[in-house]
C-alpha cells in the first residue's frame, strides 16, 4: 500500500535540546503480539491467559477482544514498509508463545515460527532492526492451567521455549529481550486481578515476580548459551518514581515500601544479584517469602547487556488512607499511591511529567551504574478526533513525545545513558483491559477497513528522524 506523506512538519531549530543525542541513537517503535496481530484461531496458535480473559464477561471495556486486532497477521509486510516511510531504524515486537509453541511445552510449531521468520526478514530487506520481546503477556492458557507464573516450573518452560525461538531466528535476530514489564505480569495479572489471568492474591502474585525474574536468568543463560553471533540480552521493566506526599516519616516510609515493592523489586535481582532487604521484611511483616532456592540468584543476575525501560508516569505516596487511618484492617501500614497533581493528563487520565522522567533516568543511571539504557516504550493514549479524511493532528501527542524526548536528552547530559527511544506505539491497538478505545498509536488504525493513517505525531517523528541524521551526515 503506498502512503502520501504529507511535507514535513518539524523544522530542525538550533537550540533543540534532541541535537545533543548522539549518532547512533536508535530511533524505533513497539507493538506486541496480542495488541496488534489478531489471527488468533490460526496456523495452529493455541488460547493465551489473554483469550480466556476476553471471554470473561465484563473484563474488558466494550467486550472487546484480540481476535482481529490490526490484522497485523496479514498486513505484515504493509506495515513494516510503514515503519520504513517513518524512518524508523528499529522495531520492537513481542512473539506469542502460543502461536509458536501452542502447548507451552514440547515442540515448536513450524507455521507459527514462519510469521516471525517473514516479519525478520521483511525487516532487514527494509533495514530495519528486529528487536524481539519475548514475553509479553500472552502466557499459553495451558501453562496457565498448570499454575502459571507463581510456579517454578513455567520458569524452566520459559527457558526452552526461549532457545525454540532462538533456534530459528537467532542467525539474524541481534536484540533479544525476555520481558516486557514483570510488574504488569504479576501485579496486575495476579494480585489486582485486572490483567490475564485475573487471579488475585498477593503471596501469588510475589511468587510470579521471582519466576518471572528466574525464567529471565534462565532464558538468558540458554540464549547466550546457544549464540551464534553477538546478542544483545535485555529484559524491559516499567518504572515510576515515588515521591513522598508530604516530608512527614510515614508518608517517607509510604514512599520506602512503594519504592521496594514497584521499583526495586524489579531491578535489584537482576542488576544487584539481590532482593532488596527492607521489602523482604516489609513482605515478611505480610507474612509472605518471596520462593527463593539456592542458586536463583546467581541466575537472575546473569549479566545482560542493556535494561529496557518502560516510562509512563510517577506517583507520590501517603502512608494515611482516605478516612485518616495509617493502618490497614490488617494491621500493616497504609501506603496509598496518589497522583502527582497540577500536571495535564492523557485519555488513561495518566499525569503528563516529562520532567520526572528526566530525574527516574537519573535516578537508574546512579543506583545501577554501568547498565546501557534504552526507552523501550513510552507514548500516551489521546481522544483522537479524526478529520474527515480520517487524518489525526495530535498536538497533545507531538508534545507529549518532544518533551519526553527532551528529558531523555536532559538525563543524558546528567551521565544517564540511554541509547534509543522506541514509542509506544506504532499502532492504535487493544490496550488490553480498556480494549480498543484509548488509543498510543502514531498511526491511526480505522478499525472498521484496517487502514493505517500516519497521524500528526507520526510525521512529526518521522522530521525529527531526518533531522537527527541530517546534522550527523
Ligand atoms: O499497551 C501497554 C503495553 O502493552 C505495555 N506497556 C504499557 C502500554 C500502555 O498501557
Amino acid at each position: 500500500m503506498a502512503l502520501d506523506l504529507p511535507a514535513r512538519t518539524a523544522p530542525a531549530h538550533h537550540d533543540d535540546p534532541l541535537a545533543t543525542l548522539p549518532a547512533d541513537f536508535r530511533w524505533g517503535a513497539a507493538t506486541s503480539a496480542y495488541q496488534i496481530e489478531g489471527a488468533v484461531a490460526e496456523d495452529g496458535r493455541t488460547p493465551s491467559i489473554w483469550d480466556t480473559l476476553c471471554r470473561v464477561p465484563g473484563a474488558i471495556d466494550n467486550g472487546d477482544t484480540g481476535d482481529v486486532a490490526c490484522d497485523h497477521y496479514h498486513r505484515m509486510p504493509a506495515d513494516v514498509a510503514l515503519m520504513r516511510r517513518l524512518g524508523l531504524d528499529t522495531y520492537r515486537f513481542s512473539v506469542s508463545w502460543p502461536r509458536v509453541q501452542p502447548h507451552g511445552r514440547g515442540p515448536a510449531n513450524p507455521a507459527g515460527l514462519a510469521f516471525y521468520d517473514r516479519l525478520v526478514d521483511e525487516l532487514l530487506g527494509r533495514g530495519i532492526t528486529p528487536w524481539l520481546t519475548l514475553y509479553h503477556w500472552d502466557l499459553p492458557q495451558e501453562l496457565e492451567d498448570a499454575g502459571g507464573w507463581p510456579v517454578r516450573d513455567t520458569a524452566h518452560r520459559f527457558a526452552d521455549y526461549a532457545e525454540l525461538v532462538h533456534e530459528r531466528l537467532g542467525d539474524r535476530v541481534g536484540h533479544w529481550t525476555t520481558f516486557n514489564e514483570a510488574w504488569c505480569s504479576a501485579m496486575l495479572g495476579y494480585v489486582e486481578g485486572v490483567h490475564a489471568p485475573g487471579r488475585r492474591n498477593f503471596a501469588d502474585g510475589v511468587a510470579a515476580v521471582h519466576h518471572l525474574h528466574l525464567a529471565h536468568g534462565l532464558a538468558a543463560q540458554r540464549l547466550r548459551a546457544a549464540a551464534t553471533r553477538p546478542l544483545d540480552i535485555a529484559v524491559t521493566h516499567i518504572l515510576s518514581n515515588t515521591v513522598p506526599a508530604s516530608a512527614s516519616d510515614l508518608d517517607r516510609e509510604a514512599a520506602r515500601r512503594a519504592d521496594a515493592l514497584g521499583f526495586r523489586f524489579y531491578l535489584d535481582p537482576v542488576l544487584r544479584g539481590s532482593y532488596p532487604e527492607d521489602l523482604v521484611a516489609d513482605l515478611a511483616a505480610r507474612g509472605v517469602r518471596i520462593p527463593v532456592e539456592d542458586g536463583d540468584l546467581e541466575i537472575i543476575s546473569t549479566p545482560i547487556d542493556t535494561l529496557g525501560v518502560n516510562y509512563y508516569r510517577s506517583f507520590r505516596a501517603s502512608g494515611t488512607a482516605e478516612d485518616g487511618s495509617t493502618t490497614t484492617p490488617d494491621g500493616l501500614p497504609v501506603t496509598r499511591g496518589l497522583p502527582m497533581g497540577d500536571r495535564p493528563t492523557t485519555h488513561l487520565d495518566w499525569e503528563v511529567m516529562p520532567d520526572d522522567f528526566a530525574d527516574l533516568l537519573t535516578r537508574i543511571a546512579r543506583d545501577y551504574p554501568g547498565i546501557p539504557l534504552v526507552i523501550t516504550e513510552n507514548g500516551a493514549a489521546y481522544d483522537d478526533k479524526p478529520d474527515a479524511s480520517g487524518f489525526v493532528a495530535d498536538a497533545d501527542r507531538t508534545a507529549y513525545l518532544a518533551s519526553h524526548l527532551a528529558a531523555v536528552a536532559e538525563a543524558r547530559s546528567r551521565g544517564a545513558d540511554v541509547r534509543g527511544y522506541l514509542v509506544w506505539s506504532l499502532l492504535d491497538n487493544f490496550e488490553w483491559a480498556y480494549g480498543y478505545d484509548k488509543r498510543f498509536g502514531i498511526v491511526r488504525v480505522d478499525y472498521e477497513t484496517q487502514e493505517r493513517i500516519p497521524k500528526q505525531s507520526a510525521l512529526w517523528l518521522r522530521d525529527t528522524i531526518a533531522a537527527h541524521r541530517a546534522r550527523h551526515a
